[in-house]
């Protein structure tokens, strides 16, 4: 299966030579560093490039919700409850201002859910995993915030505005989740053998699939060139996984823990961590939808939006008669 997903030539960006006189000017700006904005023109691929990556960007952020909200009611404190409630919620912004970027591109919120409940849109595949202990949820802080954080800061410079737009505070949020993470992971450090343990389970459990969230090795990655091209993504998907390592070790050697890698060791020569490969095999075949818990998600954002269907339509019926009374004030005005 992976080697299926080898690049082919469809995944070769075109050079300016070979560009249509309009779509040369608009990568002209891009190249020149310029941004876009959502009513001036822009290639059929690169709107739908962009309408993928956020729509699934914005599904992430809401299926992330699912894994820790299953521990808001088992916080072991009313602090740590606070945070989490406050974390989670934020994730729900996140995903609301993702949805927002993604329409000035021409698609609708309706269609955006309606691809994440068929199962034909994507959401990060780190969110079908489960959170069995608490320490999972100092884990996610930690390292799946930590892999988002490496991810999302350079998609703040991204070219396309909305986008760009919408990441700097997301990224100045993930940092406190971040941050709170590696606080609750550091407080068990500190705690029982039995609490130290549940957060070394907890690492070998989430290291490899936080690995994954940077997508396929670059050699497999089919989108990674033209996005790069055009300065939706700034760095391939290797770069950054290879930088998250080399920023996690030190502070997984600070809590005192072991990271499940034999291969991992420190590279004087290319001044950063070599580490094994992550099983490609496990991560197509969680993103294919038979990853532990991708039913079970998806179940719960189908239940969601079904059991949320009165409160549209009241929505709906609320908006009509307000623009029904509008007009007949307008008549009764003339
Ligand atoms: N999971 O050619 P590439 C968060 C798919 S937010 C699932 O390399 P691309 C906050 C990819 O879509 C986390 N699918 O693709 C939080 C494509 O399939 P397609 C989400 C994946 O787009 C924290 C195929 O594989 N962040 O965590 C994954 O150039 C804690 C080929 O891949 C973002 O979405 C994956 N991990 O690069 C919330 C950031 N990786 O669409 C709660 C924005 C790849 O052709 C708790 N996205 N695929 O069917 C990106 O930066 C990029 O889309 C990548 C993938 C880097 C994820």
């Amino acid at each position: 299966m992976y080697a299926q997903m080898v690049k082919t030539d469809a995944a070769r960006v075109r050079s300016l030579d070979e560009m249509e006189p309009q779509e040369r000017a608009f990568q002209e700006r891009i190249d020149a560093g310029q941004k876009i904005e959502p009513k001036e023109w822009m290639p059929e691929g690169y709107r739908k490039t962009l309408v993928r990556q956020i729509s699934q960007h914005a599904h992430s952020e809401i299926v992330g919700q699912l894994p820790e909200g299953n521990w808001i009611t088992r916080a072991p404190t009313l602090e740590r409850k606070a945070i989490l409630l406050a974390k989670v919620q934020d994730e729900a912004g996140h995903g609301l201002y993702l949805y927002c970027a993604a329409e000035t591109l021409g698609i609708s919120r309706d269609q955006m859910y309606e691809q994440l409940h068929s199962g034909k849109a994507k959401y990060s595949s780190i969110f079908n995993y489960p959170t069995l202990t608490w320490a999972d949820i100092g884990a996610i802080g930690w390292l799946v915030d930590g892999a988002a954080i490496m991810n999302q800061v350079p998609l703040q410079r991204c070219s396309y505005g909305p986008y760009a737009r919408a990441m700097v505070r997301i990224c100045k949020e993930e940092s406190f989740h971040q941050r709170q993470g590696y606080d609750a992971l550091m407080r068990m450090v500190k705690g029982t053998p039995a609490q130290k343990a549940m957060v070394q389970d907890a690492l070998n459990r989430w290291w490899w699939p936080s690995l994954m969230m940077f997508g396929p090795s670059d050699d497999a990655s089919v989108h990674s060139a033209q996005s790069m091209a055009w300065k939706i993504k700034q760095n391939s998907n290797d770069e950054l996984r290879q930088k998250f390592v080399d920023q996690t070790v030190p502070q997984a050697k600070y809590l005192g823990l072991t990271i499940p890698d034999p291969d991992l060791k420190w590279n004087e020569e290319k001044g950063g961590h070599d580490f094994g490969e992550p099983d490609w095999e496990e991560f197509f075949n969680v993103i294919a939808g038979n990853g532990p818990c991708n039913a079970e998600r998806l179940d719960a954002r189908k239940k969601a939006w079904n059991d949320g269907a009165w409160f549209r339509d009241g929505l709906t019926a609320h908006a009509e008669k307000a623009a029904d009374r509008r007009a007949a004030a307008k008549i009764a005005a003339e």
